[in-house]
């Protein structure tokens, strides 16, 4: 009976520890690059507006300014439904091109997010880009619109978000290396 009662006791500790580590890592963590070339608007504040939660705190991206965003905690997963939350702060029509990629080189286009209201949620679903998850997020600026020009990005969440998931290339290597010593091992079995 005692044992049963610590057991419990234990399981749910390590449930709540596992839930309440886990939720933290939902959002973006770390900023790449923003590259703001010679005409583009510098003003407004930094990129690290968009790591963390909403909070009203945002990035303008202009043209031709590209802001490049990675999950290193967590990666964007696609799950059943829409995987990405993307927040833009104003009401201003405007719009960026949103890429995603596993490795930070490979790039694929998601969407073309537009804020059509106060606070606009720009929903993403990973599941027609073919890509099983994402680890980096990458913004290219469309225009000059509304006071501080540019898409303001306030906040990234990842509504199907799991453990991360290492570059892929890593994974391709070290499969084709085994691949090869298998092979290679037949192969001086045969002769
Ligand atoms: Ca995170
Ligand atoms: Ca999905
Ligand atoms: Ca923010």
């Amino acid at each position: 009976m005692k044992k049963t009662t610590l057991g419990v006791v234990l399981l749910f500790s390590v449930f709540l520890l596992g839930t309440s580590s886990f939720a933290a890592t939902v959002w973006l963590d770390q900023v790449i690059s923003f590259d703001q070339p010679t005409g583009s608007s510098t003003s407004g504040n930094g990129p690290t507006a968009a790591l963390g939660p909403d909070d009203n705190i945002y990035v303008s991206i202009d043209i031709p300014e590209t802001l490049i965003l990675a999950f290193t905690d967590n990666s964007a997963l696609d799950g059943t439904g829409n995987d990405l939350r993307v927040r833009e702060f104003g009401n201003d029509d405007s719009q960026a091109s949103v890429y995603g990629s596993r490795n930070g080189a490979d790039w694929t286009f998601l969407t073309t997010a537009t804020s059509t209201s106060d606070q606009t949620d720009i929903l993403i679903d990973l599941q027609s880009s073919g890509l099983g998850y994402v680890n980096y997020l990458k913004f290219e600026g469309i225009d000059n619109k509304g006071t501080s020009a540019g898409f303001d990005l306030d906040a990234v969440e990842a509504l199907n978000s799991g453990p991360y998931v290492p570059i892929p290339s890593t994974i391709l290597l070290l499969g084709s290396g085994l691949i090869g010593f298998i092979g290679l091992r037949r192969r001086f079995r045969k002769g």
